[in-house]
């Protein structure tokens, strides 16, 4: 599950002038022999980012992983890309969520940089899911229209890739805007909210204890500080 997926994000992220970087700290690629699990990560250089990170988890069908975030240079206050996807397949469950993340919660910001995810929203009536989320604050790092599915082998096989397909599509689209009539996020502001983020991320994944369980809470505090949210130590 998921192979077609971050195949797809990576000819995406190579056509928009991305090459891959090395992972630092021995990160890259943690095999657990006893859990029978294997977690590989990427970073990428991409032009107009200051950071992409990719992480794939293989637990065979208890747990599958593919989770990316985006952050844009300190010179565009452009939303992140965050996506995190999770399939159970003992129990053939898919939690999906895609979004672009705002940095402020500002009607004249979502009007300008979410036009596209609305439409998707709209479209994609399965990934309309108003579950409530328990761990995250809806209004802190989220948009409205964030697009959030509880489901099943169908969404997960069938929706899943034309969501990611348009989604992908559409926030590169956001980088195509012109700049008038809009008063930026000044950057060292935007600085401080991406630390901010990844203060706030490290605090609320629920990924730590699960790859705790799978790794063992040290590669696990070193992974979340180092790789996954460097600016929250
Ligand atoms: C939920 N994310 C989850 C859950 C797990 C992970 C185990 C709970 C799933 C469940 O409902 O049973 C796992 N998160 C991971 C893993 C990584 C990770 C393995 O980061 C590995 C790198 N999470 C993100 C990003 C977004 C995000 C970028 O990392 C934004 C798009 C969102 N994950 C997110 C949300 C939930 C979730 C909103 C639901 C949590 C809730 O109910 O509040």
């Amino acid at each position: 599950m998921f192979d077609d997926l971050l195949q797809e994000l990576n000819i995406s992220i190579l056509d928009h002038g991305g090459s891959e970087l090395i992972v630092p700290n021995d990160l890259q690629e943690c095999v657990s022999e006893t859990r029978n699990c294997h977690i590989r990560s990427w970073l990428w250089n991409v032009p107009k980012f200051r950071r992409w990170r990719v992480t794939r988890l293989d637990a065979g069908d208890r747990l599958q992983v593919l989770n990316s975030v985006a952050y844009p240079t300190y010179q565009s206050d452009l939303p992140i890309l965050g996506v995190d996807l999770l399939w159970f397949g003992k129990k053939q469950k898919l939690v999906a969520i895609l979004d672009f993340q705002p940095l402020i919660q500002d009607q004249e910001y979502f009007d300008r940089y979410f036009e596209g995810l609305k439409h998707l929203k709209e479209y994609f009536q399965d990934f309309n899911s108003d579950t409530n989320m328990n761990l995250y604050d809806p209004n802190k790092y989220f948009s409205p229209w964030v697009l959030f599915c509880k489901g099943g082998i169908n969404e997960a096989t069938n929706i899943l890739p034309r969501v990611f397909k348009a989604f992908i599509k559409s926030y590169w689209d956001n980088f195509n805007l012109s700049k008038t009539h809009y008063k930026q996020i000044e950057p060292v502001q935007v600085k401080r909210i991406h630390i901010d983020y990844d203060k706030y991320s490290a605090e609320k994944d629920p990924a730590h204890g699960l790859f705790s369980g799978f790794f063992g809470k040290e590669w696990s505090d070193k992974y979340m500080k180092e790789f996954l949210f460097p600016l929250s130590s």
